[in-house]
């Protein structure tokens, strides 16, 4: 008699990448499991030097092995990532995060205050990436004063003019979070802006399930401490993905030429046909329809600011972190 051997296939399994531990994975499979998994074989991000093969938010494939745990041999194409310039000379970079449906950008005016150049920046990479922003301004109980928010609302006035969707909150005091229960409810959202601004607070307070660590501002710099180190996936009870950032130096930016960067701005995409030179940069050429419009209030001085700091290449200094 013949024996054959019979090799048993192991099944694939599929999930979602929740956070990174260097080495291993923790992943979410479709069966609502949550595994560890390392990689098999070599993953590159085609057109950038990666620190990092597998970010938090990617689609995975995944074959479980004898003690439970998985190794990843699939990741699925990404709708999009953001990434994170590396700090030092390797001119690699980190993928921050994939596969978001919208982000959110949390920003307070104190405590610590987050400059127009941090938001403006932020909102031309995810203009660059297609992830839809949503801007939080948290902490409004910091302004009790009628002067004070008149102040914050000229702030927001800005932003909402050229179509962003902005949202005056109060994490600790509960003021507009079931809004942004309702806005990530079954989405995978990115939560972004600098340490100290209140992500980990409002999380914990748009889904009282989750429980995550809270630092401290020390009042004498008006710093924000760095808690939070790797970015993370935390699973909404209520359905849905938040994907929590350590405090952000500076997004990076892929490829970007001269000439794009004021695509990217969305109230200058929408008149920079009407320039009288076609290539033009909207730095001191004539009949510059994007200047005329600074001239006469209907583009924001802070945003035009911005785009010249983003022309002129200036690294972003942020005085916080
Ligand atoms: N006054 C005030 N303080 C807040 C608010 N949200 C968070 N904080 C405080 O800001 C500090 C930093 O909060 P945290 O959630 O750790 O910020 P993260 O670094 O962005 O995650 C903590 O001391 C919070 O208690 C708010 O809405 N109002
Ligand atoms: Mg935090
Ligand atoms: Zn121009």
């Amino acid at each position: 008699m013949l024996y054959k051997t019979i090799v048993i296939g192991k099944s694939i399994l599929k999930g979602v990448v929740l956070k990174s531990t260097g080495s291993w994975y923790i992943v979410l499979s479709e069966e609502e499991k949550v595994l560890e998994c390392r990689i098999k074989g070599l993953f590159r991000t085609k057109g950038i030097k990666t620190t990092n093969p597998i970010t938090v938010g990617d689609k995975v494939e995944f074959e479980l092995e004898d003690d439970g745990r998985g190794v990843i041999h699939v990741i699925a194409d990404r709708k999009n990532y953001i990434i994170r310039k590396s700090i030092n000379l390797s001119k690699q970079s980190h993928i921050i995060a994939a596969n978001m449906d919208q982000a959110f950008l949390i920003v307070t005016l104190a405590m610590p205050r987050t400059s127009t150049g941090f938001i403006d920046r932020f909102l031309l990479t995810a203009e660059a990436y297609h992830i839809p922003v949503s801007i939080i301004f948290n902490k409004i109980d910091l302004f009790d004063d009628v002067e004070v928010m008149k102040k914050v609302d000229d702030f927001i006035g800005v932003y909402q003019q050229i179509g962003y969707n902005c949202y005056k909150v109060s994490a600790t005091q509960n003021t507009g979070i079931d809004i942004l229960k309702q806005l990530t409810k079954d989405k995978t959202t990115l939560i972004s802006g600098h340490s100290g601004v209140g992500k980990s607070t409002l999380i914990n307070n748009m889904d009282s399930k989750l429980d995550l660590r809270v630092g401290q501002i020390s009042d004498a710099h008006n710093k924000g401490k760095h808690t939070t180190t790797f970015a993370e996936m935390h699973i909404l009870s209520y359905g849905g993905f938040i994907i929590d950032t350590p405090g952000i130096k500076e997004l990076g930016l892929v490829d970007m030429q001269k000439e794009e960067i004021s695509d990217y701005f969305s109230e200058m995409r929408a008149i920079r046909n009407n320039c009288k030179f076609n290539n033009c940069l909207h730095l001191n050429e004539p009949k510059c329809a994007i200047i005329a419009a600074v001239e006469v209030g209907e583009i924001a001085v802070s945003r035009y600011n911005s785009y010249l700091g983003i022309m002129n290449g200036e690294e972003l200094e942020i005085t916080y972190e």
